[in-house]
């Protein structure tokens, strides 16, 4: 399309038609187009099922990928039988369930929180940050001070079977994440809307008796999850060292960018992730992104076979096995 007939089919569209938010203050420069295909929702391992259905409740009727994304990973972080995420989530060694979650809009708003304990919603703690201070990120006692001001309730998210299973654990206290085996890990979920906008949410209780203050990728905007509204948006999971150390999802948006498909864009980030680590340690290693473009096409790639995600769009709600480079 020529620069001059795009002009006049923005200044037809209206200001309305530009995503101009007042959120934060800050103004989309691209058009919203609606997608052809209708929204699409995809997120990490096999949770992510009942996460879209929430989700999709949401974008089937009109309602923003921003919600929906919120919406949909609340279902995992309130389940006490998911080990992985918020609520029931397995503790630190010293028996502290501390989660950490982000999230981000189509106009490159964004907010997190890490380290938080006693709230069952991590994410929409981390939406408050996002829309009600001029900050990106609360970590510990402040995030929860912050949360309480909010009217987040103070709970207790160490369930029986999380206790028994910790102390079980004490008994070796061996600390070796094998992040496959239990297949259900830290739910990160991308979305895009009917107006063609994307967001996304990534939630989790870390990995299972991590030492106490240890903070994973998952509330760090660009290695947890990244959303760039002209390109695509990316989540990750995995060991979280590994994702943070080459901005793991910020990079598969950029790949996107250099005209790469999702599921391409996943598997060059995790080829660097490989390259970035000793290879003696990569049998070990598990890392897996998760990818959706501004087209609604979508994919996934990780270290190692065992990584799957949820799909859901007006045709189809499935679970899919990611590509890999080891298996
Ligand atoms: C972390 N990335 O805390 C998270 C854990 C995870 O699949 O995703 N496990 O490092």
């Amino acid at each position: 399309m020529s620069s001059r007939r795009k002009f006049l089919k923005l200044a037809a569209l209206g200001a309305g038609a530009l995503g101009i938010s007042k959120t934060m203050g800050k103004a989309s420069l691209f058009a919203e187009t609606p997608v052809e295909k209708g929204p699409v929702v995809i997120s990490t391992w096999n949770h992510g099922m009942p996460a879209n259905r929430a989700a999709w409740t949401i974008l089937r009727d009109g309602g923003t990928a921003l919600d929906a994304v919120e919406q949909g990973v609340r279902v995992v972080e309130s389940d006490p039988e998911s080990t992985s995420v918020g609520y029931g989530g397995r503790p630190d060694r010293d028996g502290h369930v501390t989660l950490d979650a982000c999230i981000m809009d189509h106009l490159g708003n964004c907010g997190g929180v890490a380290f938080l304990e006693h709230i069952k919603n991590p994410i929409s703690v981390a939406r408050k940050v996002m829309e009600d201070t001029p900050h990106v990120l609360f970590a510990g006692e402040g995030a929860l001070e912050f949360a309480l001001s909010k009217g987040f309730v103070k709970e207790n998210l160490l369930t029986e079977d999380s206790r028994l299973a910790w102390q079980e654990w004490l008994k070796t206290s061996q600390y070796k994440p094998i992040i496959n085996v239990e297949n259900h890990d830290t739910i990160g979920m991308l979305a895009l809307d009917l107006n063609g906008n994307l967001s996304g949410a990534c939630t989790t209780s870390g990995l299972a008796y991590k030492p106490h203050g240890r903070v994973g990728d998952s509330p760090i905007i660009g290695a947890g999850l990244f959303v760039d509204n002209e390109i695509g948006a990316a989540c990750a999971t995995g060991m979280g060292e590994a994702v943070i150390r080459v901005a793991g999802s910020h990079t598969v948006v950029e790949m996107m960018r250099q005209g790469h498909s999702p599921t391409e864009a996943c598997r060059l980030a995790v080829l660097r992730v490989i390259k970035k680590h000793d290879p003696a340690l990569i049998h070990d290693l598990q890392v897996g992104f998760l990818a959706l473009n501004k087209k609604g096409e979508y994919g996934g790639y990780a270290i190692h076979k065992g990584f799957n995600f949820a799909l859901r769009n007006k045709f189809t709600e499935i679970l899919m096995d990611a590509g890999a480079v080891v298996g």
